[in-house]
């Protein structure tokens, strides 16, 4: 069976990978040559356990192909981005334009997943009008599901394979027949809906996290005023049976938890004011580590303006390479706007607009302040004495990340803990 898959990225080359393992014949469509380069050199820039053998073994074995034309296939799987416009509203045109490339190629008996994330109503309303521009009709000439992906970045292929799916077809053969595809490979259950219910499914899915992640953010502040240390709390109330607060930060990135709860917003605003609050609270989280910033410098008696701030850690979040929707970029613009020298460091990404120090010392040296972002494994093994002495007199750490209890010899500031308890 030949399956085409459209978008090789972070979700497509996998899937595609996994699929062309598991003896499907499969075309990757990719619209960005270098990816494709690499791709046909059996490569990939994504750092996931395991992702690189796996491509290089899909790709020796001549089961995955990537090539800019869409072929003629059995199935096809659309793994595009849908991010965010300015209006906060779902931007589909990769949707779209996917759904045009595949339209053409449409035969009888042809089956189209969905897996990109989408506002309720997308499968049915968006896709399907457009791939009925074919000549064929979905349900008697065609089969269409959606079939949302869950993995976490960071596990990614561990949790491709064991994740539990939800499938939503346009039909119950719809449904069944994309079943048959993923169980190839899927250890995990699958479920079976329709296509709305698993299109809201998915942003449920990210909306609580985003909402639980708020929540505990606005935890620490309160914590911050009440002059108490909110990781001990947040420790003490997870001993609870039914309570799993997650950890406060210096924000909310990547571009799933801060995007897709939007996607539930726009289909009905009035309703969703619990969400809209909870994204905003995660927005405004780069805003307070500016002002603990600001607080810090007033202590040590410096001028923001002038000054050199290290960023430790761009990923929007620990050991991933990825900078996407970072809370850093938030932090560096206003830090830059009030008058700091930035220079930045990741052990990690590679990818950003600013130029990213691989040496540590380097990035550190001279610095009034440094401030961390992400908890990369590299950074919770920061030697703080080693640091203290290349920096300037008076220095400072901000922790976004509970990395450290405290700071001897640094003015400290961290999210949610008290700056006169330890
Ligand atoms: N974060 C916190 N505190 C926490 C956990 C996370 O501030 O306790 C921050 C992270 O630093 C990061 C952001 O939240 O900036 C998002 O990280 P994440 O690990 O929560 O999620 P993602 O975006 O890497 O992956 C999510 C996952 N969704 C859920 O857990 C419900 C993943 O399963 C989805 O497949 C993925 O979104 C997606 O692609 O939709």
């Amino acid at each position: 069976m030949k399956i085409c898959v459209v978008g090789m990225g972070y979700i497509g080359l996998p899937t595609s990978s996994i699929l062309a393992t598991h003896g499907f014949e499969v075309i990757g469509v990719e619209i960005n040559k270098t990816i494709i380069d690499s791709v046909e050199k059996g490569r990939t820039e994504i750092q996931e356990p395991g992702l690189s053998i796996i491509v290089k073994a899909a790709v020796r074995s001549r089961g995955l192909k990537c090539q800019e034309t869409t072929p003629d296939a059995d199935v096809f799987i659309i793994c595009v981005p849908t991010p965010i416009n300015q209006d906060k509203t779902a931007d589909l045109d990769y949707v779209i334009q996917a759904g045009n490339m595949i339209a053409p190629r449409i035969r009888n008996g042809n089956l189209i997943i969905l897996e990109s994330t989408v506002p309720p109503g997308t499968t049915r309303y968006v896709l399907k009008p457009i791939l009925e521009r074919s000549g064929l009709s979905a349900e008697k000439d065609f089969y269409l599901a959606h079939c949302p992906e869950r993995v976490l970045p960071g596990n990614l292929l561990n949790e491709l394979i064991h994740n539990d799916r939800i499938i939503g077809g346009i039909n119950e053969t719809s449904a069944q027949m994309a079943k048959k595809i993923y169980e190839t490979f899927v250890e995990g259950n699958i479920y079976l809906t329709d296509t709305d219910t698993a299109e809201f499914v998915k942003l449920m899915e990210n909306t609580y996290r985003a909402v639980n992640i708020a929540l505990a953010n606005e935890f620490a502040l309160i914590a911050e005023k009440l002059d108490l240390n909110i990781y001990g709390a947040i420790d003490l109330a997870n001993k609870h049976p039914r309570v799993n607060i997650p950890r406060p930060g210096a924000g909310v990135g990547g571009h799933c938890i801060p995007i897709d709860p939007w996607f539930i917003v726009e289909k009905a605003p009035d309703l969703s004011k619990l969400i809209t609050t909870a994204l905003k609270i995660n927005e405004e989280m780069p805003e307070h580590v500016i002002s603990l910033v600001k607080d810090a410098f007033d202590e040590a008696g410096k001028k923001i303006n002038g000054s050199k701030v290290t960023i430790l850690g761009v990923a929007y979040k620990s050991d991933v390479n990825d900078a996407r929707e970072t809370p850093a970029t938030p932090i560096i613009k206003k830090l830059t706007d009030l008058g700091a020298n930035i220079a930045v460091y990741d052990p990690l990404v590679v990818r950003f607009p600013i130029t990213i120090e691989k040496d540590l010392q380097k990035a550190v040296f001279g610095a009034d302040a440094i401030v961390i972002v992400t908890d990369h494994s590299e950074l919770k093994s920061l030697d703080l004495t080693t640091i203290r002495p290349l920096m300037k007199d008076n220095p400072i750490l901000i922790d976004g990340r509970n990395i450290f209890e405290s700071a001897e010899g640094f003015i400290f500031r961290s999210i949610g803990r008290s700056t006169t308890t330890p």
